[in-house]
């Protein structure tokens, strides 16, 4: 009988001029094609309160579309990657009386006609997410909202500062500079609409994706309810990410909007930059420094002040008098140079530069730059004084952005900052005025409340498209401050102007998650705060904690006091420096772990629950953090030299200094320590690394280092390639894997490995942790014996592979 219904109802679909079916249409009428059971393909439904397009991308994705019309045209998406496939997997539809229900094999809608609604399915029809009230249309924009169930907690929403868990926070989403932000300021610089929800360790997610300036709250003002209500579009995106692993639904969220490509290899070494190194003299005096106290580093940045009169793309030549050379001798250093490129070209208007200006004259030719109402060009004072604005969504001025990095790239610029892309201005709304309206590659045009959000990402875009063709063999690196959805794609981020306040800090930690969880998987905070000074031991602290995070830059306010290592004294220099030399022994790992995350979406910085999402203990935990998969780093966070606690997840775990097995986790207390950080290991991690070295791309003097902590899944994978090009996506790479078995009589440890890029190491030194007693012997996988030592204290067995290979075994009897 239902059956019947639907047939009669896509019969009237079919010929809408029949005139039995007005009458016929009850309840609402519906519009479905094509038919009832298995199908792929959009599922349209119109009814007489809203207009729905399904799309079954994946088993466990779809994407519901709301239009405020049937006819309603939709602009492309600004997250979703344009690269990446669209697929449709197949559904089942089931008419009942008052429901459609739609399903895949890993999760249902129930649409609901009359008014029109859409709840998430769980397995068994069971209720995930149901809307709390149909949407409601206002004349600009749209409003929905959902229940959240007792006990549920929101995560994501990119670098908000309010709350870890984000229930019980209202949010704005709108870009903005927010110089001095605190714990609980907004909004902040990025808007990322996506939310991964827990409940009782099952996961699913939730991407709004439109840029539209926006008001959220989270179980804030109605408990138990959660509410989106966007200023701008006539449309409503929704994407539904099914779990119930949240490991899956970032996956999924991350092959829809993408994933951080994998970074080149010096990005994820020490960065030292400031507000600014304003002459050539203080910059090679900073430079030379670093090297000479052998601080490992990567890169130093310069800020807006090498610029003449702050405008982008110029050099103040009286300032840096051989800014060339002063790249060429940093490039023999191996310090890689950054520079800030603002995007707001400097305008003649009012402010005439003598000699002419390329990226005002080629960008005013090229008729690239935002138009005010009158058909002028949009003008706002911010650092060069009266500047423009380019039309980022554009891709012909994408196009002519990228293109103005050419001087710089020819001069051997190895990255850029794209700052200020909210886009901040120096007036009352600190932005541009709301009614600039965006000019789109079909003609159409778009308002900036809509767009505003977008505009950083696209800038972002631009820089790094540029690079890719400046450059086409060699990974860009581009930071940006303003994200939205999609943004990771083409930068790094950072969190921009914190303090330099233990409240800071810990924030950090909460802030990098979410990023994290909201797929910005290269994300960092200015290490050691930028508004303010830190004392001496905070910048200590904060560098330790900071040198196990994803992106590791000490930057500072040009107010604020230095803050480069050698600032407080000889000991706090060596603390700075061991802390930055933890990070790149540890880089064999931390380059494994990016990889990991460019091939499946995963963070580098996980919030334990990520990892363990079962576990009632960490579940709501930002105190501690996991790099990748099988670290977990518990900073003190407190102030003095003090003992302090952490919660580990009930698993097995190395305490890395005492090399105690804590079998089931728990509660820990950890001892005052001249280290503010604590690193565990997972009990069946296998984790390579190697000698410091004074910047990641040089060849470390020492064996390939193996620690292997025993215990259940007993694997761990190393990936090398060259670092800085293309190459291995044609194959030159080598990924290593590792895996150990422990039983009667002893351990045996092994390795394999894939692909062609030769190893760097000559040798490989293996440490075996937790061993209990010494080995009787130790032999390779032919027999023959290896060298070897034992540590009884540490419990440790040391056992010495010779020669590169990057296969072998070992097996230690005890
Ligand atoms: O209005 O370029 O967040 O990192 O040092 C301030 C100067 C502009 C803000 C960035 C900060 C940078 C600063 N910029």
């Amino acid at each position: 009988m239902i059956k019947v219904q639907l047939r009669v109802l896509l019969l009237c679909l079919a010929s809408a001029a029949v005139p039995a079916c007005g009458a016929s249409q009850k309840p609402a009428p519906i519009a479905m094609s094509p038919s009832h059971g298995p199908r792929t393909g959009p599922l349209r439904l119109d009814t007489s309160t809203g207009h729905l397009t399904v799309n079954v991308l994946a088993p466990g994705v779809v994407h519901v579309r709301f239009t405020r019309n049937a006819a309603t045209s939709v602009p492309a998406s600004f997250a979703v990657d344009p690269e990446a496939q669209q697929p449709s997997a197949p559904y089942t539809l089931e008419e009942r009386a008052a429901a459609v229900f739609l399903r895949t094999a890993a999760l249902g809608l129930r649409i609901t006609r009359q008014p029109l609604s859409v709840a998430l399915l769980g397995p068994r029809d069971r209720v995930l997410r149901e809307q709390a009230a149909p949407l409601a249309w206002s004349e600009h924009g749209v409003t929905g909202s959902w229940r959240l169930a007792e006990g549920e907690r929101v995560y994501g929403l990119g670098d908000k500062a309010k709350g870890f868990d984000r229930r019980g926070q209202s949010f704005e989403l709108w870009n903005s500079d927010a110089y001095g932000f605190k714990p609980d300021s907004d909004p902040l610089y990025k808007s990322i609409p996506f939310f991964v929800f827990m409940n009782a360790g099952q996961a699913h997610g939730l991407f709004v994706d439109s840029p539209s300036r926006a008001q959220l709250d989270i179980g804030k003002t109605v408990q138990g309810t959660f509410s989106y209500a966007a200023e701008a579009g006539d449309a409503l995106d929704l994407y539904l990410f099914a779990g119930p692993d949240p490991k899956r639904v970032l996956e999924s969220y991350t092959a829809l909007t993408g994933r951080t490509p994998l970074p080149p290899r010096w990005a994820l070494g020490y960065h030292q930059s400031r507000y600014s190194y304003a002459t050539e003299e203080d910059a090679r005096a900073v430079a030379a420094r670093l090297r000479a106290d052998h601080i490992p580093t990567d890169a130093l940045w310069l800020d807006i002040d090498y610029q003449q009169g702050h405008a982008p793309f110029t050099v103040d030549a009286k300032a840096f008098p051989h800014f060339e050379n002063m790249l060429a001798d940093w490039q023999r250093a191996a310090l890689r140079a950054v520079l800030i490129t603002d995007p707001h070209p400097k305008s003649y208007q009012g402010n005439p530069l003598p000699s002419g200006y390329a990226p005002y004259d080629s960008g005013a030719a090229g008729d690239h730059f935002l138009h005010d109402a009158q058909g002028g060009f949009v003008t706002e004072k911010v650092w060069p004084g009266l500047s423009v604005f380019p039309e980022f969504t554009l891709t012909r001025t994408r196009r002519w952005w990228g293109d103005l990095y050419q001087s710089f790239v020819a001069q051997g610029v190895a990255g850029f900052w794209n700052d200020m892309n909210e886009p901040a201005a120096f007036n009352e709304t600190k932005t541009l005025p709301v009614f600039v309206r965006h000019r789109m590659d079909d003609g159409s045009t778009l308002d900036h409340t809509f767009v505003h959000n977008a505009y950083g990402g696209l800038n972002a875009r631009a820089t790094f498209e540029g690079l890719r063709r400046l450059r086409p063999n060699v990974r860009p690196f581009v930071l940006t401050r303003a994200a939205y959805a999609g943004t990771q794609r083409y930068a790094a981020t950072w969190t921009g102007d914190n303090s330099a306040t233990r409240e800071h800090l810990a924030l950090s930690i909460a802030q990098l998650a979410n990023l994290g969880v909201s797929g910005y998987a290269f994300a960092g905070v200015d290490v050691g705060g930028f508004v303010g000074c830190p004392d001496p031991e905070l910048l200590a602290e904060w560098t330790e904690v900071a040198a196990l995070q994803p992106f590791f830059r000490n930057h500072s306010d040009n107010e604020a006091c230095r803050r480069e290592p050698w600032l407080h004294g000889a000991a706090n220099e060596a603390r700075i420096r061991s802390a930055i030399e933890r990070r790149y022994r540890l880089l064999p790992y931390l380059y494994s772990v990016f990889e990991e995350s460019a091939r499946t979406g995963l963070p580098v910085l996980r919030p334990l629950w990520l990892e363990y999402p079962n576990d009632d203990s960490v579940r709501n935990d930002a105190s501690t953090f996991m790099l990748g998969a099988d670290l977990l780093v518990a900073p003190k966070l407190v102030e003095g030299n003090v003992s302090y606690e952490v919660q580990l997840p009930r698993a097995g775990w190395f305490d890395t200094v005492t090399e105690a097995l804590i079998p089931d986790g728990g509660k820990q207390r950890i001892p005052a320590s001249a280290d503010s950080v604590r690193l565990f290991a997972r009990a069946g991690a296998i984790i390579a690394q190697q000698p410091v070295t004074q910047f990641a791309d040089q060849p470390p003097p020492g064996p390939l280092e193996v620690d292997v902590w025993p215990g259940a899944r007993c694997s761990g994978s190393l990936y090398l390639d060259d670092g800085q090009s293309f190459a291995y996506e044609t194959g030159a790479f080598r990924r290593v894997s590792f895996s150990c078995q422990a039983g009667e009589p002893g351990i045996v440890v092994s390795a394999a490995s894939s692909g062609s890029f030769p190893p760097w190491w000559q040798a490989t030194t293996l440490r075996v942790h937790g061993v209990a007693r010494p080995p009787v012997a130790v032999v390779d996988g032919g027999g023959a014996a290896l060298a070897h030592e034992y540590d009884a204290k540490g419990r440790l067995a040391t056992v010495h592979l010779s020669g590169p290979s990057a296969d072998w075994s070992a097996r230690l009897t005890l």
